[in-house]
């Protein structure tokens, strides 16, 4: 099997150990970066994004094939850097103030990842000025909110105002998920996009950074 198609596989199948290794070796054979990562690393997450959203995947499965495309790009990310490959846009995430819960946030941001997004994550807890001052300093193409709880939902609207405050409402795309969060509400907070679950995350990232 062609090297690049064992390295989708084997990612699909969350070898951990062995992507990463295979990704060394498709280095030293010469192969560009840029194409082990599309051809191989984001190629392999599309197709576990797709057999998450038929229930073919799980959780944990999804989990570990996100770990190995992270060990994949350990190894990548400075020779992308050194080639200047452009990545598919940066994005910065978080849990908003007051919640918790980052389970399903770390999961978009694996999967923006496997896509070929640099993803800058804040954590949980998140106060809008940290938003703010993030995207100030990074200048993502977008930031990514998350909530789990209707108490923490309104944090939202609050990270969007701070952004208008501060002038930088129109730099960046807003975009919004968890579970209590819903179409007509990113709508009434004023977000660019939301998506209910990982995958769809991934493709409106997609649609918010097509220039
Ligand atoms: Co909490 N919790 N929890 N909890 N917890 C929920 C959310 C709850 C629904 C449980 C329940 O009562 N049935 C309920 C919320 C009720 C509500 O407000 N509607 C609840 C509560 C009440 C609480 C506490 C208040 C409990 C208490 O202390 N009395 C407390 C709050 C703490 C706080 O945040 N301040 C609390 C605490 C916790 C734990 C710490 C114990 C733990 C979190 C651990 C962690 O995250 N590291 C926890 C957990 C695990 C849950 C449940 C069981 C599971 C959440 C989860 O991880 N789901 C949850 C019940 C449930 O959902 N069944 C519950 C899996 C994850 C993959 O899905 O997070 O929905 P999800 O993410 C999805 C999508 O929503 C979407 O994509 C993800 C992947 O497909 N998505 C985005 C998420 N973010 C996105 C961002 C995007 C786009 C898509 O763009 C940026």
């Amino acid at each position: 099997m062609e090297l690049l198609e064992r390295i989708s596989e084997e990612l699909q199948n969350g070898n951990y150990i062995d992507v990463p290794k295979l990704t060394r070796e498709a280095l030293a054979q010469g192969i560009a970066p840029a194409v082990i990562l599309s051809d191989a690393l984001v190629a392999g997450m599309d197709v576990v994004g797709e057999k998450f959203r038929r229930d073919e995947l799980f959780m944990p499965e999804v989990l570990i094939a996100a770990k190995a495309m992270q060990s994949a790009m350990e190894v990548l990310r400075p020779k992308l850097i050194e080639t200047g490959v452009r990545t598919a846009g940066m994005i910065v995430l978080g849990t908003v103030k007051g919640d918790l819960h980052d389970i399903g946030k770390n999961l978009v941001g694996m999967l923006c990842e496997g896509a070929g997004y640099q993803v800058i994550d804040l954590g949980v807890d998140i106060a809008p000025e940290r938003f703010v001052e993030a995207v100030r300093t990074h200048k993502p193409d977008i930031v990514g909110l998350s909530a789990l709880l209707t108490t923490t939902m309104p944090r939202m609207r609050e990270v969007i105002e701070s952004l208008v405050e501060a002038g930088l409402r129109g730099s960046v795309k807003v975009m919004v998920g968890g579970a209590p969060v819903t179409e007509k509400f990113s709508q009434d907070i004023g977000a660019d996009g939301y998506s209910p679950d990982a995958t769809s995350a991934v493709e409106k990232a997609r649609v918010l950074t097509k220039h």
